[in-house]
């Protein structure tokens, strides 16, 4: 795991939940990942699963992060799939990055949505 990534901002809300300074609803942890529901969910089933190292987006794991973290972060958004009953019905997932992307909270997360028909995919842009 990469002690320090450039520009990540230490203060932001899910690097205080690793820390344990504030709570989350647990929904799976080993040792490279961490997943928790969200806290305004816009469907039945809304986990984050987030990787415990250092890394604001994709881009961030992919280019330092370990082959071991990318592997531990994919296999646990298939495995709580699975778990949360949503594998075979279907769900997304889903990672907002940057500016653009509307990411709110600077720390890498995938959302994992499901438990109803999700709807398209996303609007055309106008
Ligand atoms: P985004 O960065 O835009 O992909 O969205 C961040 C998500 O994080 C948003 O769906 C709400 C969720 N969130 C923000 N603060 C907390 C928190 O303190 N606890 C939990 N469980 N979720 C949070």
């Amino acid at each position: 795991m990469s002690d320090s990534v450039e520009g990540y901002d230490s203060d932001n809300i899910f690097a205080k939940i690793l820390r344990g300074e504030i709570p989350c609803d647990r929904v799976y942890e080993d040792d490279h990942v961490l997943a928790f529901r969200d806290i305004n969910p816009q469907a039945p089933v809304h986990v984050l699963v987030i990787p415990k190292g250092p890394y604001r987006s994709i881009v961030d794991l992919a280019e330092q992060g370990s082959d071991v973290e990318i592997a531990a972060w994919v296999r646990a958004q298939a495995h709580l799939a699975r778990e949360l009953g949503v594998a075979d019905s279907g769900f997304r997932i889903l990672s907002n990055c940057g500016v653009d992307g509307h990411q709110e909270v600077a720390h890498l997360h995938m959302h994992l949505f499901g438990g109803c028909d999700l709807g398209r995919m996303i609007e055309p842009a106008g």
